[in-house]
């Protein structure tokens, strides 16, 4: 497509002119992406970022048209105000959409977004399709944009939808909802409909029926596909086996992920292939082959004998309780960090029922501690200040054949870069334990 060509698309679709006043916000990933999609156009711009200098009113006052970075807040004072005076919010998904010639699969929900994106994306491939995998995964949208793509694969975040317009994905899912992120969103209502929004448009609806809160995003007039890991579905778990219908697809043994919730992505994953019109014997191919992603329910370590499963990537209390859920034998629970506003009271009777004790640490620690203490069964709980002393106290209190699980439920920011470094953190203090 010319330049030329793509401004008119633009002009078309979100009144971008050359008289327009375009403003950036944020200069992570999706900022630069954004400004290098639209310097290429030839579009001038200013780009802002409140944590290098402080965001003034000058800069937004004659500003036509808002590109704000998913993690920063449009309820920011400044921003709100441009808005409520009439710029356009737009985001790096929307620019993406408007100009895709290939089709889109989408994918949301509280937890199992990577994986599933991932799964998709590894079955495109085994299909021989040219694929476009990213979005929250990592890669922003913009950079994925290429005419030789034959299908794009999306992990879309609440923050990313709320703030798009123009999806129209072939195929969508929510995956599931659980109370994440209600420290920008306020309640699980806004939350379950911030991610409804993955479905805008008229593609093909992948439900999960074992979720209340997304099985009532159904909607009548539209293609739909379900996915239960209880129940009859049009993709469920029989016993041990993966069905579409009456077809048995593979035996849940071949899936080589641990825990129920993995069965529910692998369903999901499925589910959206086919709506994509994927080859499912080349997808099926994929999934037993398929490895688990770093810090997602993964066996660092066997030191001492004891199972140490980093599952960091657990930054809210759903994908704790899926973890937890997956154990038959009680174990060692590492939680904490930032709750980001969650009710720790949910959480805590399933860390009762298969915790047999709890080493707690980060900001919210005693959120959980607090939680804990409501209920009548009492676990032992240890508090440590770094990942070091957290390790420590495990090894101290294992006995043979334990499994230690870092699933922390809260987010790592309030003491690491990221889930990453948390995540390696615990591998390298296990690593660094005197024999
Ligand atoms: N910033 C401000 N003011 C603020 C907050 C941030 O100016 O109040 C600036 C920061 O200084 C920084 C920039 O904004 O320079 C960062 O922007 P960002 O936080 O939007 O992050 P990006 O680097 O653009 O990455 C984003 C997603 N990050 C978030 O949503 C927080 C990445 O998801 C995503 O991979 C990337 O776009 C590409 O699409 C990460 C994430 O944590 C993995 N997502 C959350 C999650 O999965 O729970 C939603
Ligand atoms: P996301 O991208 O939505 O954060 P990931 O695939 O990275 O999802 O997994 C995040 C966390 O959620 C991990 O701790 C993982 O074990 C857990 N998890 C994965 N799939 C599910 C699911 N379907 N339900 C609940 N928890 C899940």
């Amino acid at each position: 497509m010319t330049i030329q060509h793509t401004r008119h698309l633009l002009q078309n679709a979100f009144n971008l002119t050359d008289t327009s006043h375009l403003v950036i916000v944020g200069e992570g990933v999706t900022g630069k992406s954004i400004a290098h999609f639209l310097s290429n156009l030839g579009y001038g711009f200013v780009w802002v970022d409140s944590r290098i200098a402080p965001f003034t009113e000058n800069t937004f006052s004659d500003a036509t048209h808002l590109f704000v970075s998913p993690g920063v807040s449009l309820s920011e004072p400044f921003i709100a105000r441009a808005l409520s005076e009439g710029a356009k919010s737009i985001s790096d998904i929307d620019l993406f959409a408007s100009l895709a010639k290939a089709p889109i699969v989408a994918i949301s929900g509280a937890n199992g977004k990577s994986t599933v994106t991932t799964m998709l994306g590894e079955m495109a491939l085994a299909c021989g399709k040219h694929v476009g995998v990213g979005g929250n995964l990592g890669t922003p949208v913009l950079d994925l944009l290429s005419d030789d793509v034959d299908l794009y694969v999306l992990e879309l975040s609440s923050f990313q939808l709320e703030r798009t317009h123009t999806l129209n994905a072939v195929a969508a899912t929510v995956l599931n909802i659980s109370a994440d992120h209600l420290d920008r969103h306020g309640n699980l209502a806004d939350y379950a409909q911030t991610k409804a929004r993955v479905f805008a448009g008229d593609g093909v609806m992948v439900i999960n029926q074992d979720d209340e809160m997304v099985y009532v995003m159904r909607d009548q007039t539209r293609k739909t596909l379900t996915f239960s890991t209880k129940q009859e579905a049009d993709f469920y778990l029989n016993q041990n086996s993966l069905m579409h219908a009456t077809t048995e697809l593979m035996s849940l043994s071949a899936l080589p992920l641990e825990g129920k919730h993995n069965a529910a992505n692998a369903l999901a994953a499925l589910a959206l292939a086919h709506a994509a019109r994927l080859n499912v014997q080349a997808c099926v191919r994929a999934l037993q082959s398929f490895k688990a992603l770093d810090h997602r329910m993964q066996r660092v370590s066997q030191k001492f004998g004891y199972s140490w499963v980093n599952d960091s990537k657990a930054t809210n209390i759903g994908a704790c309780i899926a973890a937890l859920e997956g154990y038959d034998e009680k174990v060692i629970l590492i939680a904490g960090g930032d709750g980001k506003g969650a009710d720790m009271n949910e959480l805590a009777p399933i860390i009762c029922e298969k915790a047999k004790a709890v080493i707690l640490t980060g900001k919210d620690a005693n959120l959980i501690e607090a939680a804990l203490n409501r209920l009548p069964t009492i676990i032992p709980a240890y508090h440590a200040y770094d990942m070091r002393e957290v390790v420590a106290i495990a090894s101290h209190i294992a006995t043979d054949g334990d499994t230690i699980l870092l699933s922390p439920a809260c987010a790592s920011l309030d003491q690491y870069q990221n889930y990453q470094d948390r995540g390696n953190q615990f591998a390298q203090a296990i690593e660094a334990l005197p024999a």
